[in-house]
């Protein structure tokens, strides 16, 4: 089994990396080229063309930024889909709305292209460790197919259902994440005007039943008010907008979408998501 793997951004690398360590035969394609390098250190190879991974590739991972990147590498003049894809099996990792997972499975369907959507929860850190948890919609045999490889990827996988369940998922456990960083800044901002300092509250956080993985993770960042990107905010602010746009529409859903929407035009959209303390007025 050859996988084909598109898409060598922050979370494309680490994650390809894992398969070459567990052994997979992998090759590598990205629109801008020059990225392979740390891949092609560890057995990879490289192909100059898209047509040219198709061509010598069973199964097709694609990790790339939003529903624009997905559409071109698919259904762009020279994407997937123009090429000879039969029976092969394609699995999209990015996170992009579910409208558009199932116009792209169908679209797939009708080039006798496998398609499963199947983006993830975790960003840089988890995709290194092979700690990612996976979120699969499609058929189910094909997530069978899948699985020995999702397994490498991450630490857990769900299959959903048909496709666009595996994004659904994905908005959903990300509005969680937008509304827990939102109210862990308006919870260290509050206690700072009655006097409870920074470290001291974020320290009853960690001890309290909301204190999470994610707010202990990001506690040395907020105390040094740096915010280098884990998971950068103007993805969050993808993901919050994508919510919205699903249709389903909840109070703090929508207060998360504007606060993001706002942070994002004042400029933090490449710092780390916990920026958002900073946007609210926090230091
Ligand atoms: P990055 O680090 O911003 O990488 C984005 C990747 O997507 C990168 O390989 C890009 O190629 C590729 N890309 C973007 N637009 C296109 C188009 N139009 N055609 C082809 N390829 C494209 O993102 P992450 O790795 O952090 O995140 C990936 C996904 O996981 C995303 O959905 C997140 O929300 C979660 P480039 O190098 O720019 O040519």
């Amino acid at each position: 089994m050859i996988i084909g793997w598109i898409g060598l951004g922050n979370m494309g690398i680490p994650m390809a990396s894992n398969l070459l360590a567990a052994g997979y035969d992998v090759r590598v394609w990205n629109r801008t080229p020059g990225k392979a390098a740390p891949l092609v250190a560890l057995g990879a190879k490289e192909t100059a063309t898209l047509s040219e991974l198709v061509a010598q590739s069973d199964v097709l991972f694609t990790m790339v930024s939003d529903d624009d990147a997905v559409k071109a590498i698919y259904s762009g003049s020279d994407g997937l889909l123009s090429l000879p894809v039969q029976d092969k099996l394609a699995v999209d990792m990015s996170t992009i709305s579910p409208d558009t997972s199932r116009f792209i499975a169908e679209q797939a369907k009708q080039a006798g292209l496998r398609f499963l959507d199947a983006p993830v929860s975790g960003s840089v850190g988890p995709a290194k460790e092979g700690k990612l948890v996976i979120m699969v919609g499609g058929e189910l045999a094909d997530y069978e197919i899948a699985k020995p490889m999702l397994d490498k990827l991450g630490k857990a996988a769900f299959y959903l259902g048909p496709n666009g369940a595996g994004t659904s998922a994905k908005l959903a456990i990300n509005l969680l994440l937008g509304i827990t960083v939102q109210g862990v800044s308006e919870t260290l901002l509050f206690a700072r005007s009655l006097g409870i300092g920074t470290e001291q509250m974020l320290d009853i956080i960690s001890e309290s039943a909301v204190g999470t993985p994610l707010i202990r993770g990001k506690a040395a960042s907020i105390l040094a008010d740096d915010y280098p990107a884990a998971f950068a905010l103007k993805h969050m602010a993808k993901d919050l907008r994508l919510a919205n746009e699903a249709g389903v529409s909840t109070p703090l859903a929508e207060s998360v979408n504007a606060t993001y929407r706002h942070a994002l035009e004042e400029g933090l959209g490449e710092l780390d998501l916990m920026a958002l303390l900073r946007h609210l007025g926090g230091k």
